[in-house]
């Protein structure tokens, strides 16, 4: 068949919204995990004077959330780190108020500067530190506050893209800026999280009843276990953070992990189907993703796009959190590693 018959039966058939699968079948089906999501590195030194340029440009009562959105440099305009997940990083500076709303949306915290501000989930408080791994479930209620003296910065997550893939974006503002207290400080943490469950428990939700996994405790468990030495060629010693009612991942959407490089670490190739989006909470050290080299320090954010092939290498003792879309791929039978062939 002529090539103009193939055009005008193309143009004739897309007046009845028909498309020849033929066009399209190798982008539709690829061979490996073909992404628009680059390797990208934010250096906390290097965007910090525009977080804070922007604490003086609007309050985050009038932003809602004041927040500089991580943008993908392969998705601009997109509002997403990577394919399926959105991070930002939001401020608020000391007397500041960002008002109670609920989405079903979930987002994790993960606190990089300050001490003492605190964010409030379905009526309990919680205080946050530096390292802090903090959970805001879908269709939580949630309010930020900062009383104490200084600005505090964290790195949000959340599966915006996911949600959005999936038409299931709901959302609205609670009538006052905070949402009533109805726990104690600390309740949740101490009835969830300490190894043991109330008797009469029953799991409610698919998120983690424990919404605050405090820095000290984790980076403690690194230290004691690092004792055994026994190094993971690629992960160093990385540990994943659970739901303490199923040994789950914390979050229905999103995995989150935290892990320690021993200084001098090379580590061993690797990749999985899980684009990664680390955050760095101690050291110094890089990552080889595919030919490129991204140095890091302490408080930059780096993404590792779905498969991949990366190493990291650790200068001083480090210590990465990080998070990706783990658990929906797991969840659907989809998701695969590949432990250095190169
Ligand atoms: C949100 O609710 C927060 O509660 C942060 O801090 C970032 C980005 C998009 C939509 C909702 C928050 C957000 C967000």
């Amino acid at each position: 068949m002529a090539k103009r018959d193939r055009e005008a039966f193309r143009s004739a058939i897309g007046r009845q919204n028909l498309a020849p699968l033929w066009d399209v079948l190798d982008a539709l089906v690829t061979p490996e995990p073909r992404s628009a999501c680059r390797p990208a590195l934010w250096r906390y030194q290097e965007v910090r004077p525009a977080l804070m340029e922007s604490g003086a440009l609007i309050s985050a009562k009038e932003a809602v959330r004041r927040v500089l959105v991580l943008e993908n440099p392969g998705m601009p305009g997109q509002s997403r780190i990577t394919t399926s997940l959105y991070a930002g990083l939001q401020l608020i500076l000391p007397g500041e108020v960002a008002p109670a709303h609920r989405h079903t949306q979930s987002a994790l915290r993960f606190v990089i500067e300050g001490e003492g501000a605190y964010t409030a989930v379905s009526g309990e408080k919680t205080l946050m530190r530096e390292g802090d791994f903090v959970i805001t479930p879908s269709w939580a209620w949630h309010d930020h506050g900062n009383e104490s003296d200084r600005p505090m910065v964290w790195m949000d997550g959340l599966d915006i893209p996911l949600v959005q893939f999936l038409d299931a974006s709901f959302a609205e503002n609670y009538p006052e800026d905070r949402h009533p207290l109805e726990r104690r400080e600390g309740d949740s943490l101490a009835r969830y999280g300490s190894g043991l469950l109330p008797l009469d428990h029953q799991p409610a939700g698919a998120s983690s009843p424990v919404f605050n996994y405090p820095y000290a405790r984790t980076r403690e468990a690194l230290e004691t276990m690092r004792r055994g030495e026994e190094w993971d060629p690629c992960h160093g010693l990385k540990l994943r953070y659970v739901n303490p009612e199923n040994g789950d991942f914390a979050m229905p959407t999103m995995g989150t992990f935290m892990q320690l490089l021993p200084k001098g670490f090379a580590g061993a190739d690797y990749r999985s189907s899980d684009a990664m989006v680390f955050n760095v909470v101690e050291g110094k050290g890089r990552t080889r993703i595919g030919d490129e080299v991204f140095d890091w320090a302490a408080r930059d954010v780096f993404v590792v796009p779905s498969w991949h092939h990366h190493r990291h290498e650790a200068d001083e003792d480090a210590v990465l959190f990080s998070f990706s879309d783990r658990p929906v791929q797991q969840k659907l039978g989809l998701w695969r590693e590949d432990r250095g062939n190169r």
